[in-house]
């Protein structure tokens, strides 16, 4: 049987930057080696506040992205995750089998509730990785390629998993996580202190994968960078220069030590400018089919349709198996 990957990405906006280089670029590369099932997770990012017109078009966004990155709807499952209702009921039965105090740890809902309080916090956003350990257990996932911001997550579903089969039998893949070594977490361009995120309130700091080359080009030069000059790579001393030099060498596979002779002896401002470029380069023909699609939506929809109904096979025949297990139903 060949190994299987599954990954996901909310739609709460259009993929930046970072989400191409922590996750959808290396999508790319492993689907040729596995069978892959990937998701677009609008029942996670109904975790906080959305308006249904934007979660109509960002879920097509996203659809749109993965296909424009390279992923092949022939080799991959690309579907919705609310399509598959199998998640939701399996996301249940996660959270009857999570501790309270290991949902406290996470540390992605302490981030998330800091703004509005603990106490205003949905219930939803707690249970969040209840839900994603659903999303990966269901289809025997031995690889999950994510950044590193879900690390935490993998690491809890691998101890559900283990869990479970453990308690009703052997039932569940315990699956391995993918990290990159560098571009886990790119940071924000405004903030390098920050991740980028979708949900960045300073756009600036953001480049998503639908901006034209002029805003591209203002948001490097705009980049905050550190107060010594030179081009060195140094992640303690030099965070915001090493999160440019690893978007560097991502969109150019220069090495970081072939980044840092190519400028020697320059200064930040030629450093940002060829930077600029690169990025434009190598966003063009992805923002290209990003535009097609977003005029041709009739082209994602047999993709998301076929996704669906293979989804929905193998979550059936696992779900079956989970009820079973713990003796629901009348089987
Ligand atoms: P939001 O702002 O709505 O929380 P997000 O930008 O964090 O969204 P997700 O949809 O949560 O994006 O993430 C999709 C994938 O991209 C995940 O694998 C996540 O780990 C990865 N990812 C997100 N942000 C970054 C980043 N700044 N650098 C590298 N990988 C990232
Ligand atoms: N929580 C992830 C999105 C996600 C996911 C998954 C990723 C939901 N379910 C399953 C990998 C596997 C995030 O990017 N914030």
């Amino acid at each position: 049987m060949q190994d299987l990957l599954f990954s996901g990405v909310k739609p709460t906006g259009m993929p930046h930057l970072g989400n191409y280089i922590g996750a959808l670029r290396q999508w790319v590369t492993l689907q040729h080696e596995y069978e892959c099932y990937f998701c677009i997770v609008d029942l996670h990012a109904i975790t906080v506040p959305q308006d249904p017109k934007n979660m109509r078009q960002g879920t097509l966004d996203i659809a749109a992205a993965y296909l424009a990155v390279g992923l092949d709807p022939k080799r991959c499952n690309i579907f919705i995750q609310s399509e598959v209702p199998e998640h939701t009921e399996l996301g249940w039965i996660m959270g009857t089998i999570a501790k309270m105090g290991e949902m406290e740890r996470m540390t992605q809902f302490k981030d998330k509730s800091k703004k509005g309080g603990r106490e205003r916090s949905g219930l939803g956003l707690f249970a969040y990785p209840a839900l994603m350990a659903a999303d990966i257990l269901l289809y025997d996932t031995t690889i999950v390629p994510v950044g590193d911001d879900q690390t935490q997550h993998v690491e809890l579903t691998r101890l559900l998993g283990k869990r479970f089969n453990d308690h009703f039998g052997p039932t569940f893949t315990i699956p391995e996580l993918l990290i990159q070594k560098h571009g886990a977490r790119i940071m924000s361009l405004a903030h390098p202190e920050q991740k980028m995120s979708k949900s960045d309130e300073s756009k600036n700091g953001v480049i998503m994968l639908d901006d034209d080359a002029d805003t591209i080009r203002h948001k490097i030069m705009r980049a905050v960078t550190d107060s010594d000059s030179g081009i060195t790579y140094h992640e303690e001393k030099k965070p915001a220069v090493a999160n440019l030099m690893t978007i560097y060498h991502h969109m150019t596979g220069e090495t970081l030590e072939q980044i840092e002779k190519r400028f020697t002896g320059k200064g930040y401002g030629d450093f940002k400018k060829s930077l600029a470029e690169v990025v434009v380069e190598h966003l063009a023909p992805i923002t290209k089919k990003i535009k097609h699609y977003r005029e041709h939506p009739q082209d994602l929809m047999n993709v998301l349709d076929h996704g669906r109904d293979a989804a929905r096979h193998v979550a059936r025949e696992k779900m079956k198996l989970v009820r079973d297990r713990m003796g629901l139903g009348r089987n």
